[in-house]
């Protein structure tokens, strides 16, 4: 009955957002959502993106309904950009060219997390998905209201702060055949910390052996190297061990949320790798099958600004270059914080591994709880800090109030 529908907890990132919004404290700092802020503490938009909408302003002549997955072009240059590195990389190349790549345009990288697991939900064999421990907080949700049941790999070693690579491999060893897998692409929400090349050739091995389904989520291609064509060596080596046949199909879900600053726009894809032309046809079918009575197609605006920035080469080139300089400033950020920690009791050490929005603290949550309620710095309590929230402006008020909560 309605008077008996309980009250849900609220979302603790967007919860953390509003306590902020409440604290009068003129210092206070917000390091809880992963959102991209300029070093006076304002979110932006992307020159290039902003190039890109005066273009649309002036040549705009409709908004028609795009396609159930969106727009050929957008397909195509989404594509051309995530597997061919624009013209560079072979594996992916011979996969476009025979045909075997199906991508949709979805509502970001969350509405493509969803359709991809409602599509494992109705075709794939295996019901079942493995995600690493700790992994993005909306994960778990998206798999399990589409139906799949979801269980953890371990991945982080909280007493060292460090990755934990032998139980990592253990337990991905240890799952059922044919399960599932997500794989963070680069960048892991929240720890930051992610595998070198010669662990994911590893990590691959266990995959192949135990013909896994790679399910890949890239919502910060470009965050760990500042080049979103540096940041793909694992969707290159997945192409190749698609090529060589030794893993057969794979996922890809995609977001230009942090790495056009599109966040409200919802504008990302879903990639499906199939075993052949004709069953990428099929596949492609099914996801509009799917798709059409959820949402009926995506939004335009944000679609059309990622097509005209991968159609012009001058937009592009200062696309990488806006990129390159929002990654170039969390660096600074994230070097300057550790150079004012206290290092007399707390090594610091793995600040300096973790690449992208995230510094993954290693702080109780009572020491969370500290910062918030006597320095008002706020942030989630399993220590993450989104460091886009520190500037030159703050960086000392914070890096000695972390130094006064860990003294104790
Ligand atoms: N996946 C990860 C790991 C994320 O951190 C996020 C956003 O923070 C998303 C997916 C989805 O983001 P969006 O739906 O805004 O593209
Ligand atoms: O900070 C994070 O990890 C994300 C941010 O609709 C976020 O959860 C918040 C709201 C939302 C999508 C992403």
């Amino acid at each position: 009955k309605w008077n008996e529908i309980p009250l849900a907890p609220p979302d603790k990132i967007l919860g953390i957002s509003e306590a902020f919004q409440k604290d009068t404290n003129s210092k206070k700092i917000n390091l809880g959502v992963g959102a991209y802020r300029d070093n006076s503490g304002k979110p932006i938009v992307f020159p290039s993106v902003k190039k890109a909408e005066t273009v649309l302003l002036e040549k705009e002549t409709d908004k028609e309904y795009t396609g159930i997955i969106g727009s050929k072009k957008y397909q195509d240059s989404v594509r051309n950009f995530i597997f061919n590195n624009s013209g560079k990389d072979a594996s992916g190349a011979q996969l476009i060219k025979e045909g075997r790549i199906v991508t949709a345009q979805t509502i970001s990288g969350t509405g493509s997390l969803r359709v991809i697991a409602d599509f494992l939900k109705r075709f794939n064999s295996a019901q079942n998905i493995i995600v690493p421990k700790p992994t993005w907080a909306n994960h778990v949700a998206v798999f399990t209201d589409a139906g799949l049941s979801a269980d953890f790999y371990a991945y982080y070693d909280k007493e060292n702060n460090d990755l934990d690579f032998a139980n990592l491999k253990k337990s991905i060893s240890d799952a059922a055949d044919e399960s599932v897998i997500l794989l963070h692409a680069c960048c892991h929400n929240p720890t930051g910390m992610d595998l070198t090349p010669e662990q994911w050739e590893e990590v691959l091995a266990i995959i192949e052996q135990k013909k896994l389904f790679p399910l890949v989520d890239m919502a910060y291609q470009g965050f760990a190297s500042g080049s979103p064509y540096k940041d793909i060596g694992l969707i290159r080596r997945l192409n190749e061990l698609v090529q060589e046949g030794k893993i057969p199909t794979y996922a890809l879900c995609q977001s230009f949320a942090k790495n056009m600053g599109l966040y409200g726009e919802r504008t990302g894809s879903i990639s499906i790798i199939a075993e052949s032309g004709s069953q990428a046809k099929a596949i492609e079918s099914q996801l509009k099958k799917l798709i059409r009575p959820m949402y009926s197609n995506p939004p335009i605006h944000g679609s059309r600004i990622v097509e005209t920035i991968f159609s012009d080469e001058n937009l592009l080139s200062e696309w990488l270059a806006d990129l390159d300089s929002v990654v170039g400033r969390l660096n600074v950020v994230r070097d300057k914080l550790y150079q004012k920690l206290d290092k007399t009791n707390y090594n610091w050490d793995h600040l300096l591994k973790q690449r992208g929005m995230f510094i993954y603290t290693g702080l109780s949550a009572e020491q969370v709880i500290e910062l918030r309620e006597k320095y008002s710095v706020y942030a989630t309590e399993d220590g993450r800090f989104s460091i886009s929230g520190v500037n030159e402006h703050n960086v000392d008020y914070l890096a000695d109030a972390i130094n006064q909560v860990i003294k104790k």
